[in-house]
């Protein structure tokens, strides 16, 4: 009996283990996220931050593998959004600024001096217009969970000071994202060229182009300061906010509380990132200003200057963005 019982008792406890380790790993799922930016910038920390919330929550059931610097796209921003929705990618956390090719509703956040402060970024993000923003992502193919911040971009170059459109005139300033951005800098005499953020840094070094515009977080920690941009405008001319997402395929196999799970652990990362980012801020032009950045900060008479020189550009932009979209979102900052 002895000898019969052991090797039953051992039989079955194998069996149990195989079962639960089976169990286990048909629920155990790894997902890619796709950023623009590592963990040394506040983008990257939010992807870092979003997974650890879902190992954390899922109790490592569910993996999020971080892929910065594009690398899902073989470093082409601008594509990071197809390769999403086509499931190259399952998830990620993009900028509006990279996906407005595709999602034409987005090139609202980079319609020049639209939002003049933080408080209408988050009146847009956070009320009606974001919702038809979401809307608008869902209907082609991905489902957006929150958002993030890459920051107000300021402008840089190595000239000299700008301070009116006029100093503009013929300087060679680098652009990413949609044909807006080629509007907005052609509007204002500049010489624009679209390049993927791979490329920029080289393109500084070597002088091929003369400027660039990006968030003091990026600035700061990319030492676009070591590139021979010396001169640095704050104009606040846009901000670019971060979207999490996720394909829509991986969407619908999930059980709706692993839904719920990487929504709310999406949402927290992204306040915790947009907070981080505004309060950093100030600490960060302190110290571009120390490395020897020559910064520029616009009176109210120089800002509408620049806002007039680039009006045409809502002639354009507001019919292919919608018409209610800007309205909602219009007014959404007028009663922030
Ligand atoms: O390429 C850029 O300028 C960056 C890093 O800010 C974006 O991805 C929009």
């Amino acid at each position: 009996m002895k000898s019969i019982r052991y090797p039953t008792k051992l039989t079955a406890a194998l069996a149990g283990a195989v079962l639960l380790c089976s169990a286990a790993s048909a629920q155990a799922r790894e997902f890619s996220v796709s950023t623009v930016l590592s963990d040394a910038f506040p983008w990257g920390q939010a992807a870092e931050k979003w997974a650890e919330l879902v190992e954390e929550r899922s109790e490592g059931r569910i993996t999020l593998r971080v892929y910065p610097n594009s690398q899902l796209v073989a470093g082409d921003q601008t594509r990071e959004f197809s390769a999403m929705r086509q499931g190259l990618i399952d998830m990620a956390i993009g900028s509006t600024i990279n996906w407005s090719p595709q999602v034409p509703e987005l090139n609202l956040f980079s319609l020049p001096f639209f939002m003049p402060d933080e408080a209408a970024v988050d009146a847009i993000t956070g009320g009606e217009a974001g919702e038809m923003i979401f809307d608008a992502i869902e209907s082609r193919g991905v489902v957006p969970l929150a958002w993030g911040e890459n920051g107000f971009r300021q402008l840089s170059n190595s000239q000299g000071p700008i301070d009116e459109p006029a100093d503009l005139e013929g300087l060679k300033i680098r652009v990413v994202g949609s044909p807006l951005f080629q509007d907005t800098f052609t509007a204002l005499g500049a010489n624009p060229t679209q390049m993927s953020w791979a490329d920029a840094k080289p393109a500084l070094t070597t002088g091929a182009v003369d400027g660039q515009e990006n968030p003091l977080s990026v600035f700061d920690v990319a030492r676009i300061d070591q590139v021979g941009q010396e001169h640095l405008t704050l104009w606040n001319y846009m901000n670019d906010p971060l979207i999490f997402a996720v394909n829509q395929q991986i969407w619908g196999s999930l059980p709706a509380e692993d839904q719920e799970l990487l929504r709310q652990a999406a949402i927290d990362a992204g306040e915790w990132e947009i907070a981080m980012t505004r309060e950093e801020e100030s600490g960060r032009l302190a110290a571009i200003q120390e490395r020897g950045v020559q910064v520029v900060e616009l009176t109210d008479e120089q800002h509408q200057a620049f806002v007039e020189a680039t009006r045409s550009v809502y002639e354009q932009w507001e019919p292919r963005i919608g018409e209610e979209l800007v309205q909602t979102a219009r007014e959404a900052i007028e009663t922030r």
